[in-house]
Formats: C-alpha cells, structure tokens, sequence
C-alpha cells in the first residue's frame, strides 16, 4: 500500500462512519467530517501526541473541534485510533440517550473530547485558554513536564463569530505559538455559498492579529503534513486555511449545503462509496484501514512513557506538587488560612466594599493557593482582581499570574472555561456584572462542563451609582440564577466575602459568579465563626427579640438596609428578624427542615435586593414584600439613587408596619 492510499484509505473510513452515523441517527452533519477527513487524518495520526491508552494523559496535545456540529469527525477518530470506551456501538447510537456520542461534543461524555461544543466559536475561545495554561504550567515545572499543542478545527461559522476576533486578538498577543488552528475552508454554510454573507479575507484576518496564516488544499495530505511542520516551527500562533469540499465524495451534495446538516440518504451514500472506492458495509472498516489506524493510535505511547520517567525524576514534593495541580486539589492549608484570617476580621471589622473585600481575600488566598490565574477585562483597578505582588502575564513570559485581557469579556469567559478544561491552574477574572450579558454563553457552558471557574463581577447594582444604567445591573442575578449548575454569590460585608471566596475555590465542578459592589459596606458579621455560614447559602444574621413577626431576607449591599429596617420594626414594637441570602444554589441544596426554618413563619416577608424580584418569592410567597427595582436605574450618586427607587430602610419598615396594621 503506498503511503497515499493508505492516506485515503484512513480518510474514507471516517468518511464512511460519518455518513453512516448520521444515516443511522436520521439527523447530524456528514460535511465536515467528510470535507475535513483528510486534515483530521493526517493531524490524528502522524501529529497528535494523543495515546488512545490514557486519554486523560496531562502532557497530551489538546484537539478542539470548535466546529462542534461535525461531531461525528472526532468520534470517527476517537473510535479509529483506539480508545476503548468509543467503540462501534456507540458510533451506531450516535444522537441517542445516554450514549457517548451526543449530538454535539460534550466534555466529559468520553474520552479524548476535551471541551463541550456546538455554540460556534467557542471551542476557538477555549482553546485560547488551553494554551495559555500550558505556556503558565511550562513556565513554572519546565518543558520536560508541560510542553504541548493545542490544535484547533474552526468553520466558517466559528469565524464568523465575534467571539472568534476576541480570541484570535488575545492569541496573536501573547504570542501562543502553540496553538494551530485549521480553518475548515469550504465556503458553505447553512444558507448556502458563503458569498451570501461574507466577503473577507481570512488568512489576511488572522495575519493582522499577528499570526501565521497558510492557505493550502485541505484534501491533500502532503499541503497537510507539510503546513503543520511549518506551524510546529512557528514563534507565532498559526492558522492553516485548508480548502476543503464539504460533503467530498458525495456525488450530487459534495460542495453544496445540502450536505451540511442532514442525512445524505440511502442512493447518495451508495454513490459515494462508489466515488471514494469505499466496498465495505455500514460501520465495518476493512482490517488493513483499521490495523494503520491502530498503529497511529500506538505512536504516542512511548512519548508517553518518556514523560512518565521525566516526571518520576523530579524531586518528589514538586512531582507532588504537580500531581495536585492537576487532580485540581486544593493545599491543605486554605481552610486553616481563611480561618486566621475570619478571626482577625471579626476583631478589626473593616467597612469596604465588597470588591475591596475581595481584593483583601484574594491577598490571603492567592500566596498559599499558588494555582490561582487572575484577571480582569480592562477593568483591574475596578474589579480589584489583582493581589499582592501578582506579576502581569506578557508576551513571551508566563512566569506571571494575572492577565490583562484587554476588552474582551466574552474571549475571556471562553479562554477560562479553556484554562480550567486544561487542568493546573483555576482561573477568575472580572469585569462589571451588566457585562455578564457579554460572557455568558460561556458562563453557561461552564456550568454545563461542571469546570471551576470564578468569575468575579464588581459594580453589582444602582450602587455603582454615576455610571448610569447602562452600567447597572437589575435582571442579571435573576437571569444567572436561572442558570443550573451556577452558583451566584452576593457576599454582605468582608467576612461573607471570604467565605465566598473559599465556596468557589472548593466547588470543583461547578462555576461561581461572585458579585461585589462598588459602595463601601459595613461589617455585619461581627463575631468569628468556624463555620463557613454562606455555605447554607442563608442564615440567620440577626434573630428576633421573641417569635419573629417579620421577616427580612437580603443579600449583599441591602443587608445594611434590612438591619437597619429591622431596628426601626422593632422600634414600633414588633419583633424582626434578618436573614442573609448570599447564594441561592446553596440554599436550594440543604434539607427541608433548613430551609423551612429559614423561610419560617412571620406574618410579614419582606426580601431586599436592588434588583428584580424574580427569584424572590421563594422566600416570600407570592404575597410577600419585595424592596427592590422593576425597571432600569438611573444615573446620579447612588445615595440618590436608593431614595428615588424606594430601596431604603425607611420604606421596608413602613411597608412592614402598614401590612402589621392590615393585620394580614
Ligand atoms: C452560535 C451559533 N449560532 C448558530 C449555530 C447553528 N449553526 C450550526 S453550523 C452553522 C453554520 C454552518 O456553516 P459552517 O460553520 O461553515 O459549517 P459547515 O457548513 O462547513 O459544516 C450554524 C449557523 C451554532 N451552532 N452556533
């Protein structure tokens, strides 16, 4: 067999299964598979440092298919090179329940699928992030321990994306001259030509943002093989546009969108066995197509093996150390350090914003939480993001641990779910929480991933006042606590906000929005608790003098209001109480008794949060009070602001008192 037909060979095989797959399946995409074949195959078996035998190996290239729609590519490989979990069975319930291989690529569902995708153009964005975190974990155990790729398969669609420009910026910045991305270049799309909706210039594009960019054939193994070596040897991130056919083989749908995303049907795939040569039933791979396959899969082992000596070599606690890193433990020591630092709190009782608490939080943790990567989305003096001596990462030296992402929160967003996908490190970032608008698409899929993300979100209110409500947030708390598996922190003073902190750091997989306020607060825990009180998600912060008659659940910012409410109820002679609601999620989590005795009994509920009820009447009923907004904030100094929207201590009692009088 010569090396082209073996080439052929192994392409046609994921060409076939695609088909097949999605025949079977009655619905996915066989274009790109069949259109990419060839870059997948020469990529996935000459290339890829990737041993099927230990798919989770640290030190593996990373393959993102950003493309997610063409799913049935990666499975086909996946399958072909030999991991053992994808076998031919799971390529015939592809789209099924419960199978491996969902209609779109999702983390965690096998092995060898390194992120979730389907939303287009974030794959490209997490991938952004992989390679940052392999340049940051090279940069402090050295090459012999960390030293891989991260390739990339973008479509049209993913570049069409704006997040694309976000991460193709970043990228060219810090010069990641690991990561290769293969543009899937076959000008078709969903609607049809692409001509319908874009005229640019791709490789002229990424040349701009300080890449490396090459056009080849796609089809031809030896354009492939020969773009990669050059990539490999670049000090600048590359970007490889590979004209491809999308459908190549199919006789009448190769090259048109008809091929994109439905089932060839049964006379096409007939023609197109004919037209690749391809003799062999559904889902069989003639065994010499499957031996060479295999034998790519072996490549990787004894690179494998080498990594596993070098890393038996190293002095013992920084292999250690290293191990830890990447099962994603946390020191032993973080506990007993926020715990110093609770109790000197509770004697100083400082009165700072909340973003400030964090700053201060973050000047404990970071020093004994080494793996920590912080950021900020051109906001860092705003965000307070960056600790104690925490050097910048820059161009060409990743020894540092904040990024400067420039104004790119969605890039961002994708670039940490990368980072945490990555393994090593656990990222947070920050920007103003109206701008969650801007990440959340990947604040979502970290949630669905189950990665520890932290992202910290300052400005958190019309308590950021001047700025205006353009900068304001009212439906974002709502709106991200709609999100599963996303817990949305609202700390109350210092104390709240280091236990916060300590949540996120410890809920491995799941993502934190840590939302901090711009205002000074005063400290409202003011005697040290060994326990962690946010971790309930609400507690009793203030009890009533006898059986409460009202009441007052809060979070952050307003539990100054609702205490100071509190006083004046009681003033009127009737007896109060304030519970403190920094995380809905976690209170959603603790036992029916709990939570009972948390809502309890008053006559009278009343929850104050400068922002919209949604969500509220969990704690209230639907007959409680809600203090808060039901439209857009306004720009003046936020004192002002609080009186024009009636979120004041004086309006919650008066509107407590007038329902005590109704005697409801
Ligand atoms: C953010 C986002 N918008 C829309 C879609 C729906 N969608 C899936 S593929 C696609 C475009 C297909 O064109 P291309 O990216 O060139 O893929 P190809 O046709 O080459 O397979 C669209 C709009 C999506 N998956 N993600």
């Amino acid at each position: 067999m010569t090396d082209l037909t073996k080439h052929k060979g192994m392409a046609n095989a994921i060409r076939a299964l695609a088909m097949d797959a999605v025949e079977r399946a009655k619905s996915g995409h066989p274009g790109l598979p069949m259109g990419a074949a060839d870059i997948a195959t020469v990529l996935f078996s000459r290339y890829l440092k990737f041993d099927p035998a230990l798919p989770e190996w640290p030190d593996r290239d990373r393959f993102v298919l950003s493309a997610g729609h063409g799913s049935m590519l990666l499975y086909s490989a996946l399958y072909l090179l030999g991991v053992e979990d994808m076998t031919v069975d799971q390529l015939k319930n592809f789209r099924q329940l419960d199978s491996m291989t969902a209609g779109h690529p999702e983390y965690g569902h096998a092995p060898g699928i390194e992120t979730t995708t389907g939303p287009l153009g974030q794959g490209l964005g997490n991938a952004v992030g992989m390679a940052i975190a392999e340049r940051i974990l090279a940069a402090e155990f050295g090459d012999e321990i960390v030293d891989h790729r991260t390739y990339v398969l973008a479509s049209d669609g993913d570049l069409m994306e704006g997040i694309s420009h976000e991460a193709i910026s970043i990228a060219g910045h810090l010069r990641l001259n690991k990561l290769i991305v293969f543009f899937d270049d076959n000008g078709i799309s969903i609607d049809g030509p692409l001509s319908l909706a874009e005229s640019g210039d791709q490789v002229a594009r990424f040349e701009a943002a300080g890449w490396n960019a090459a056009r080849i054939d796609g089809q031809n193994p030896d354009e492939i093989a020969r773009a990669i070596e050059a990539a490999q040897k670049s000090d600048l991130p590359s970007m490889i546009a590979c004209k491809t056919t999308i459908g190549f083989g199919a006789p009448t749908k190769a090259g048109k969108a008809s091929s994109h995303g439905s089932p060839l049907g049964a006379d096409e795939i007939v023609g197109a066995r004919k037209a690749l040569g391809w003799t062999s039933p559904a889902f069989e791979v003639p065994a010499e197509i499957r031996d060479a396959w295999r034998i790519a899969g072996l490549k990787a082992a004894h690179a494998r093996k080498d990594w596993e000596k070098r890393l038996a070599a190293l002095d013992g606690e920084r292999r250690g150390e290293f191990e830890r890193r990447v099962r994603g433990e946390l020191p032993s020591g973080l506990g007993e350090t926020i715990a110093d630092y609770k109790r000197k709190l509770a004697s100083d009782k400082p009165k700072v914003a909340t973003r400030k608490a964090s700053e201060m939080a973050l000047d404990v943790i970071n020093p004994v939480v080494p793996e920590t990567i912080g950021g900020s989305a051109d906001l860092t003096g705003s965000n307070n993001t960056r600790s104690k001596d925490m050097k910048a990462i820059v161009p060409g030296d990743f020894s540092g641990r904040f990024i400067h992402w420039g104004v790119r929160e969605h890039g961002m967003a994708a670039a940490m779910n990368g980072m945490a996908l990555h393994g090593g490190v656990i990222p947070y970032s920050g920007t103003f929480l109206v701008f969650t608008d801007y990440c959340r698409p990947s604040i979502r899929l970290a949630a669905l991933m189950g990665r520890r993300v932290i992202f910290v979100m300052t400005h958190d209110s019309i308590g950021l006042g001047e700025d205006g409500p353009t900068h304001q947030p009212v439906e974002h708390l709502a709106a991200l606590r709609a999100i599963p598996n996303l817990n949305v922190y609202r700390p109350a003073d210092v104390t709240e906000t280091a236990e916060c902190w300590q949540l996120a750091l410890e809920s491995r997989e799941t993502p934190s929005i840590i939302a901090l306020t711009r205002q000074n607060l005063p400290a409202v825990r003011t005697s040290y608790s060994a326990e962690n009180l946010c971790a309930r998600g609400a507690y009793e912060l203030a009890a009533a003098d006898g059986d409460a008659e009202v009441s007052l659940f809060a979070t952050g910012s307003e539990i100054e209001i609702a205490l100071a409410a509190k006083a004046l109820i009681e003033r009127a002679g009737y007896a109060a109480r304030v519970v403190s609601v920094p995380c809905f999620e976690l209170f959603a989590e603790q036992s029916a008794d709990y939570q009972a005795e948390i809502v309890g009994s008053a006559r009278v509920k009343i929850a104050i949060e400068a922002a919209v009820r949604q969500g509220w009447d969990r704690f209230i009923d639907t007959d409680g009070i809600f203090v808060g907004m039901t439209g857009f904030g306004a720009s003046a100094p936020y004192e002002q602001l609080y009186k024009k929207f009636g979120i004041t201590a004086e309006a919650a009692a008066e509107a407590a008192l007038s329902r005590l009088a109704a005697n409801v």
